[in-house]
């Protein structure tokens, strides 16, 4: 088994596209594009409906201001990330980003940003589509690391900011082009009839068939669909995003009013064992992308897919 990992991983590095004359390597920090997000108070999550799961009880929450990423992190951005605090490991022994020998859903042509010689580069024309292939840590490490860099203070969005974001200063709207009903629709990248096609004939018996193309049959460009009602990107679709929250499925019913965030892991299941995401993404039906889907996923090993990045919150305290 080692041998065929080493043969994997030699394999691995020589396939990468590289005609460094035009891939783009970045050193400096970027700021990203931030949007205000006044405080308010609003109603998370929806009443019982009898399809609900984790998502109710609707319940009260206030929060503070603070600014939202406007876009979902790029490549461009995490790669002055990755140049200056290297590909470090997680606790299991896995590295931030996806630069390893194991079974994650990566294609070399999904591979917009790579490493050569411990350095980090993004292939030309991918500047501005969403990192992924992270772990929760690493997109915590990102925050760190731009909170040291700007002396201002970085971290994931709560859980409860995300979907105050997301439904446009907490209106009751389903998805981030404000809309109210669960209908199909071309306004935000999620699996759609042109994804639909790519899937096995086993995946189609489950996966719910759509007749809307929405642009992208995978990953788009931050940025390619209209913004919610307070001009922030992406909110619903393209990659799921990180939350600073544990995910636990009943949270909702025990959840404090005032700025509510779960980072108790004694609430948590043994099953429940991963942060939240949110918004959906180009692998998903749409429902899956809408404003008040929750849904969990691993810190470490499992965090790292080809369809979960994050975006950052400042905070003023
Ligand atoms: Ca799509
Ligand atoms: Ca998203």
């Amino acid at each position: 088994m080692k041998h065929l990992q080493i043969i994997i991983i030699v394999c691995f590095s020589s396939c990468i596209p590289l005609n460094l004359n035009h891939d783009i390597q970045y050193l400096k920090p970027t700021l990203p594009d931030l949007i205000f997000i006044d405080k308010g108070t609003f109603y998370m999550g929806i009443d019982f409906d009898g399809d609900t799961y984790d998502n109710y009880p609707k319940h009260i929450v206030s929060l503070d201001s603070f600014n939202i990423g406007k876009y979902e992190v790029t490549n461009k951005e995490f790669c002055s990330f990755l140049n200056s605090e290297g590909n470090k490991k997680d606790n299991d022994g896995k590295l931030w980003y996806f630069w390893d020998n194991n079974k994650y859903d990566f294609k070399e042509k999904d591979i917009y940003l790579y490493e050569r010689k411990g350095e980090f580069y993004v292939k030309k024309g991918y500047d501005n589509y969403p990192i992924r292939f992270i772990s929760w840590n690493a997109a915590e490490a990102y925050c760190i690391w731009l909170s040291q860099k700007t002396n201002r203070k970085f971290r994931l969005p709560t859980e409860a900011e995300w979907e105050y974001v997301a439904r446009s200063g907490g209106g009751n709207y389903s998805y981030s082009w404000v809309e109210s009903k669960n209908t199909d629709s071309t306004f935000c990248n999620y699996g759609d009839a042109s994804y639909y096609k790519t899937l096995s004939k086993k995946r189609k018996l489950y996966y719910p068939k759509t007749s809307y193309n929405d642009g992208f049959k995978e990953l788009s460009p931050v940025g390619a669909y209209i913004p919610n009602g307070l001009g922030v990107y992406d909110m619903s679709g393209n990659v799921s995003e990180f939350c600073l929250d544990w995910y636990m499925s009943r949270y909702y019913s025990i959840s404090p009013n005032n700025n509510p965030c779960c980072l108790d892991t004694n609430l948590i299941t043994s099953s429940e064992i991963g942060k939240v995401v949110r918004g959906g993404n180009f692998k998903v039906p749409l429902h899956w992308c809408s404003n008040f889907n929750r849904g969990g996923r691993g810190v470490f090993i499992s965090g790292k897919g080809n369809y979960v990045g994050f975006r950052i919150v400042e905070v003023f305290e």
